[in-house]
């Protein structure tokens, strides 16, 4: 049987399912028809993926003693790090990735100011952005401070970007011409891939856990595209008043309910339309799930997916969206 795995992905090459992940015409190809797609016409196939074996592969990364890098998404960040957290106890650096994305005027300072909480749980925290090529040089010099043998794992959620980061440190530090698939749309790594930087270092790259309460889960594959930014956002700010409000590109739908005129600022990809409406008149996406929020001083309202709205003082709001998707408060960001 063949024991083949894709290059791109991880996934075992198979020539016998084309409906199924790894097939390949040839199984002497080094990378799966899905990937080959991807890379070269940017087509996405969907599969049909879940959590328990993308889990099972963090489970075993805990049995190692190597060390783990966490990678999120600085504009979609995790309400909290534990899932991955309780799975993997080794040496963790967390990287905070596309801080491309966040408005030019947000300072590094600031952001290691809001994540001091989490020193205690990672070894090191370090800001960078992946398309920028920002921090890269710093990342690396601490990834060979702290390794504790020559595999170094990536981790995180989907669509964070391991993958992209995992091919800017080869092309940027090695010779090798190997090259992880990437994409915006979630699942795109389906199992463990591994490329040696030299012979003293492996990066080990893992697919990404899906979370459920995202938005992305509810989109077509171009609105996928659409949401998530791919350059700095341009933030927009709304002074309200009871009865009015912003709709998020009819995504989602915020009414100001109670409190003084009030400043919200929406941060999410520029491709979306975000405009005020007048809650009397207007009754776009009310048969949406409604929840309503007491909002205390200087809060973001984070929509799973999406983004966020940062909202000054406190107040109180409704907000409309799917009811899958997940919708939580937070300190504000920046
Ligand atoms: N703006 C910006 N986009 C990035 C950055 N890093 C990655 N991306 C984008 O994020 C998306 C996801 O990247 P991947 O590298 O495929 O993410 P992943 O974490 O490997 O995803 P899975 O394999 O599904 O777990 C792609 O569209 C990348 O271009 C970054 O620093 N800035
Ligand atoms: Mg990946």
């Amino acid at each position: 049987m063949n024991d083949r795995h894709c290059k791109g992905c991880g996934i075992l090459l198979q020539d016998e399912n084309v409906l199924l992940p790894g097939y390949t015409t040839d199984l002497s190809n080094d990378i799966c028809q899905r990937c080959f797609r991807i890379k070269n016409y940017g087509e996405y196939q969907l599969v049909t993926n879940n959590n328990v074996e993308y889990i099972k592969v963090l489970e075993a990364v805990g049995k190692t003693n190597d060390l783990v890098v966490y990678v999120t998404d600085l504009i979609n960040l995790e309400k909290d790090f534990d899932t991955i957290r309780n799975i993997i106890p080794n040496r963790m650096i967390l990287v905070l990735n596309k801080k491309d994305v966040l408005p030019r005027s947000v300072k590094e300072e600031k952001l290691y100011e809001y994540f001091k909480e989490y020193n205690i749980f990672f070894d090191e925290i370090i800001t960078v952005s992946t398309k920028n090529n920002y921090n890269m040089d710093y990342l690396l010099r601490r990834i060979k401070m702290l390794q504790t043998t020559k595999n170094v794992y990536f981790v995180g959620r989907t669509n964070a970007g391991k993958s992209s980061l995992i091919n800017n440190i080869i092309r940027n530090y090695s010779e090798s011409g190997d090259e992880l698939t990437m994409s915006a749309l979630p699942s795109t790594t389906l199992n463990t891939v591994s490329i040696a930087l030299n012979e003293h270092l492996t990066l080990i790259d893992t697919p990404g856990l899906l979370d459920s309460g995202s938005m992305i889960n509810k989109l077509d594959v171009d609105l996928v595209k659409k949401i998530s930014p791919k350059k700095e956002i341009k933030p927009k700010t709304f002074q309200l008043r009871v009865g009015q409000g912003i709709n998020i590109n009819d995504l989602v739908r915020v009414d100001y309910i109670e409190g003084e005129r009030n400043s919200f600022t929406v941060f999410v990809s520029n491709e979306l339309k975000v405009s005020r409406i007048n809650s009397n008149i207007n009754k776009n996406l009310k048969e949406l799930n409604k929840c309503t929020y007491e909002v205390k001083y200087n809060t973001d309202l984070v929509v799973n997916g999406l983004g966020f709205i940062k909202i000054m003082n406190k107040g109180k709001i409704d907000i409309y969206l799917d009811k899958d998707v997940e919708v939580y408060m937070r300190k504000s960001l920046i």
